[in-house]
């Protein structure tokens, strides 16, 4: 099984990656829907729509200060290190659902982010952007250009994904001869659609999840392992 990815990959010209909350399980960052997922803590419509957000933003920013120290204060991991390492060989893009930046923090040059960043806020009213400062006077901060409360930059149900940041994810996910798809349960649209085009323009699709998805079936190969042991183990076969 290993040589045929082997081949598979040295033969490769643009690997394009998938990514989602159990690639950064490795680094203590929890996930959504798993065992200790958030999602089975909390609802995520009381905290992850704009609807729960005017209801309590108070509570919603709370909860995203919280995971942003979480997040700042984790590492990357061998996964995140191994996709970085690869830039070296081959034409690499990160498509991420992850707002952590652990990809980016490993050295990822090419990361499109899906669901935004929790290290930027945008105004509720205004089209004002920026990264979060080191800390807050108050919760919501409120917009300096027009006072209007701020929220966090990212993509929540029911909201659209950034528009040009979608349109160049299918356009990466058409054109690439292998597709990696790593730590994500491709249950949430429309990330879970990218292997779809990938597939649909012949590429090759792995899957490294240590549980089945909806599109196992799909998929030319699926390792079932993590990705801090599985994609560092891939990225041996381009050393010598
Ligand atoms: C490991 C591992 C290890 C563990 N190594 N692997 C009905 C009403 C309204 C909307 C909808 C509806 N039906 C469908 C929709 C659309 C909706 C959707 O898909 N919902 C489904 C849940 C049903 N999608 C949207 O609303 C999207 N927008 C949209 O569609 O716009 C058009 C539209 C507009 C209006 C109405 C309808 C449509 C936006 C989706 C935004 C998702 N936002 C979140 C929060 C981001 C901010 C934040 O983090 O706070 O994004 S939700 C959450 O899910 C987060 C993730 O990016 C996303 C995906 O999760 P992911 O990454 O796959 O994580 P998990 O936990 O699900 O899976 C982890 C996997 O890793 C598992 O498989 C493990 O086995 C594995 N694993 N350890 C490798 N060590
Ligand atoms: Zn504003």
């Amino acid at each position: 099984m290993f040589e045929s990815i082997a081949d598979i990959l040295i033969d490769a010209k643009k690997i394009v990656f998938v990514t989602g909350a159990g690639i950064s399980q490795e680094s203590g960052i929890p996930t959504f829907r798993g065992k200790d997922g958030l999602w089975r803590k909390y609802d995520s419509m009381q905290l992850a729509t704009i609807d729960a957000f005017y209801n309590n933003p108070k509570l919603i920013w709370e909860w995203y200060e919280e995971r942003r120290k979480n997040i700042f204060n984790a590492k990357p991991n061998p996964g995140h290190s191994a996709i970085a390492e690869l830039e070296k060989y081959k034409e690499v893009v990160v498509l991420t659902q992850n707002i952590d930046g652990l990809h980016q923090r490993a050295g990822s040059t090419n990361v499109l982010e899906l669901h935004g960043s929790i290290i930027r806020i945008k105004c509720t009213v205004c089209d004002f952007k920026d990264e979060i400062p080191a800390s807050f006077e108050s919760l919501p901060p409120k917009c300096r250009r027009c006072d209007n409360i701020l929220r966090p930059d990212v993509v929540w149900f029911g909201e659209s994904l950034p528009q040009d940041v979608w349109n160049q994810a299918i356009i990466e996910a058409n054109y690439c001869d292998v597709m990696i798809i790593a730590g994500t349960s491709l249950v949430v649209s429309p990330a879970n659609t990218l292997p779809v085009y990938a597939k649909q323009n012949n590429a090759i699709l792995v899957e490294v999840n240590p549980e089945q998805t909806p599109m196992s079936t799909e998929m030319d190969l699926s390792l079932r392992t993590t990705s801090a042991k599985a994609l560092p183990n891939l990225m041996k076969i381009f050393e010598n």
